[in-house]
């Protein structure tokens, strides 16, 4: 029996019942995966006893003589993966390392560019909601009309126009590739910051399935378990130039104490997307993508932008007649596990919205492979072509259950990883 089984056997069933759902669906939030057991057992350590405020080998609290060996390896790994000068392991969550970024290099009321969130960017790219987007003077960018692709020249335009101090790109809504050479140029032309937020695809950077921001942009964040399958948590990297006010933005800027037993899982995780395998298993998100997109497309559902070159879907799910929250919660009663997204110049509400967002991270990390990819297409198919169907609903449920059994969970029913 574990220690929480013994000792709270309530939570211990909530979390058996999420293993349990973990394991018996098809998991295809494109933002989410399965860590491996060993950077689960990191996170879980006694290192989440301990205080460190400050940085290795100048903290507030004693007694941290093997917090400064860890939070110096996960530096060291994160530098070397990522081919940066300075890497900051501390950020606990995407937010906060934008948060940091923004606190170092802007002041209150300065114009700062980012992608529109409901074209794509996230809610910390300015959104009015957001503390981005009350502190500090957001301009957008939007999607070309008709590619629904990045457009650099609009993004130039409004650059120039707008002169901002930092110009924010990557986004949770894009299936394709973005160019961060010409961000950087646009950046450089008006003098300002180019600032990568690489959160979805840092595990396609790692694994050189996508270009690397490292030589354009001076400050790169990202968080640290969506496509590079570490824990949940976050980095910022940048140029050496930046370090000291990227270091001072994060603590004591915008965080208290480190959480010691997050960076230990990190390490783990920058250790694991050193790897060859890591390299083949981020080529395979792609190919998995590339695979569902066709066959989806082939079935009469309409994806934004065409198609994808990353590990995400956007389906616009009005050229099968539903709106994306419909086409989620019938999904989700199959078993199949997805988030509803706004598209561009959606004309359904955020809350509605017409898109649904699919990734294939957490699938290729079961060891799935084209040929499952097809089933798993026509399985969403079968779905969103009879939304209120209860029937279809519960067999492709059923099939679903017994289909996802077969593949192991890393870090619940498989010990490694799959990668091959
Ligand atoms: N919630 C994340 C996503 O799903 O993309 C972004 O923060």
């Amino acid at each position: 029996m574990s220690a929480i089984q013994d000792c709270d056997p309530e939570v211990a069933a909530i979390i058996a019942d999420e293993e349990r759902r973990q394991v018996d669906s098809l998991e295809m939030i494109a933002s989410e995966n399965y860590a491996s057991a060993a950077v689960l057992e990191a996170t879980g350590s006694v290192f989440t006893n301990k205080y460190a405020e400050g940085y290795p080998g100048k903290r507030y609290y004693a007694g941290n003589q093997h917090s400064d060996r860890l939070e110096t390896l996960a530096i060291e790994r994160a530098k070397a993966l990522f081919h940066v000068e300075h890497a900051n392991v501390q950020p606990t969550s995407g937010a906060e390392a934008n948060m940091a970024a923004y606190f170092a290099f802007a002041a209150p009321g300065d114009t700062i560019m980012g992608m529109e969130l409901s074209q794509g960017g996230h809610l910390t790219h300015g959104s009015p909601v957001n503390f981005s987007g009350r502190l500090y003077n957001f301009v957008s960018y939007t999607v070309d009309r008709e590619t629904e692709a990045i457009d650099m020249a609009a993004v130039r335009r409004i650059a120039l126009d707008a002169k901002p101090k930092i110009i924010v790109a990557g986004a949770t809504a894009y299936p394709r590739a973005i160019d961060f050479a010409a961000f950087g140029e646009v950046a450089k032309a008006c003098s300002a910051l180019l600032m990568v937020d690489m959160s979805h695809i840092a595990g396609l950077v790692a694994g050189e399935q996508h270009m690397s921001p490292a030589p354009y942009a001076g400050v790169i964040t990202s968080t640290t378990h969506k496509t590079l399958r570490g824990p949940r948590g976050a980095m910022a990297l940048c140029r050496s130039e930046h370090a000291e006010a990227l270091d001072k933005a994060v603590f004591p800027g915008t965080q208290g104490g480190p959480h010691l037993h997050t960076i230990a899982g990190k390490a783990v995780a920058f250790g694991e997307a050193m790897t060859a395998g890591f390299a083949d298993y981020a080529r395979r998100i792609v190919e998995n993508a590339a695979v569902l997109a066709e066959a989806l497309s082939a079935g009469g559902l309409r994806l934004v932008s065409g198609g994808t070159d990353n590990h995400l879907i956007l389906a616009d799910c009005g050229s099968k007649g539903v709106s994306g929250l419909k086409a989620q919660n019938a999904l989700g009663g199959a078993g199949i596990v997805t988030n509803r997204n706004t598209i561009p110049w959606d004309t359904r509400s955020a809350y509605v919205t017409s898109g649904l967002r699919l990734g294939t991270p957490a699938l290729t990390s079961r060891g799935m492979g084209p040929d499952e990819m097809r089933r798993v297409a026509a399985w969403i198919l079968r779905v969103l072509d009879d939304p209120d169907g209860e029937g279809v609903r519960e067999a492709v449920r059923a099939e679903v259950a017994e289909f996802a059994r077969a593949f192991p969970v890393p870090g619940i029913t498989g010990r490694a990883p799959v990668v091959a």
